[in-house]
């Protein structure tokens, strides 16, 4: 991505009623039935997931699911936190934990803990002003994230980046940022963050990768369910489609859109 797309001429993608697979999502789209909607990273982008919402009309019975990475990158990362925690009074919301939250968080820690090691941390340059925006009610929505989130109606499993090789704890299950931690649950933090794997199946690390390295929704053959995730952008008109996954990041801040997977009523 180059550096002066980073901006983000966000542009707004009309939600869609989108089964990702009818033998799966039952079609049941009567409107006044509550809906789940996914909705994918927003990355600061609060002028399109303010155009979002409006299309969306979210009532209350339905359940907002932010895929993760509210943060960074966009004009108002400050501005989208806020808006989804005033959400949060009226609606059921909930926050997948994407690494942008996870950095800021560990941030946050490394900052109270006055050791001066947030200061060896890389891509922290909107830290200090969230830090300085965002109040306790905020901060506790973002410790509430969930690595994991198991939709057991829909047989789903949503993560911010995807499903590493080898997973060494009970899936498909839910994981909480504050509850569960990985040194009790080695390799949840991965969830997070995977995007590629090696030829044994194996994470692969941001700057390790290798030509033959597969994305990990390609070979992931959907022994967790069906895993709807975001973090890899996907420069397309709708959510990309695995044969066990979907991805909804379209790319809001890299100049493509945002994206609502809209689920219809589980039975
Ligand atoms: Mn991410």
């Amino acid at each position: 991505m180059s550096g002066d797309t980073l901006q983000g001429q966000c542009r707004i993608k009309t939600p869609i009623l989108h089964p990702v697979n009818m033998s799966n999502y039952p079609d049941n789209s009567a409107n006044d039935q509550p809906r789940t909607i996914i909705i994918g990273d927003v990355h600061g982008c609060l002028h399109e997931l303010n155009q979002l919402l409006l299309e969306l009309v979210p009532t209350e019975h339905d359940h907002l699911i932010f895929i993760g990475d509210l943060i960074d990158r966009g004009p108002d990362s400050a501005g989208v936190v806020e808006r989804v925690v005033e959400l949060s009074a009226n609606h059921r919301v909930s926050l997948i934990l994407g690494n942008h939250e996870e950095k800021f968080l560990r941030y946050r820690r490394h900052r109270a803990a006055g050791k001066g090691v947030e200061r060896q941390m890389s891509g922290t340059e909107e830290f200090p002003m969230l830090m300085e925006r965002l109040q306790s009610i905020h901060f506790e929505f973002l410790e509430n994230a969930y690595y994991t989130l198991h939709l057991p109606e829909y047989r789903t499993l949503l993560v911010h980046g995807g499903i590493p090789g080898q997973v060494k704890f009970p899936l498909p299950a839910t994981y909480r940022y504050g509850e569960h931690a990985p040194r009790d649950y080695p390799g949840l933090d991965l969830l997070t963050k995977t995007r590629f794997l090696d030829e044994n199946g194996s994470f692969v690390a941001l700057n390790e990768q290798k030509p033959q390295d597969q994305f990990w929704a390609e070979t992931y053959d959907g022994r967790y369910g069906h895993v709807v995730f975001g973090h890899q952008p996907f420069m397309e008109a709708a959510p990309k489609e695995f044969p066990f996954a979907t991805g909804v990041d379209t790319g809001c801040v890299y100049g493509g859109k945002l994206s609502a997977l809209v689920l219809p009523l589980a039975h």
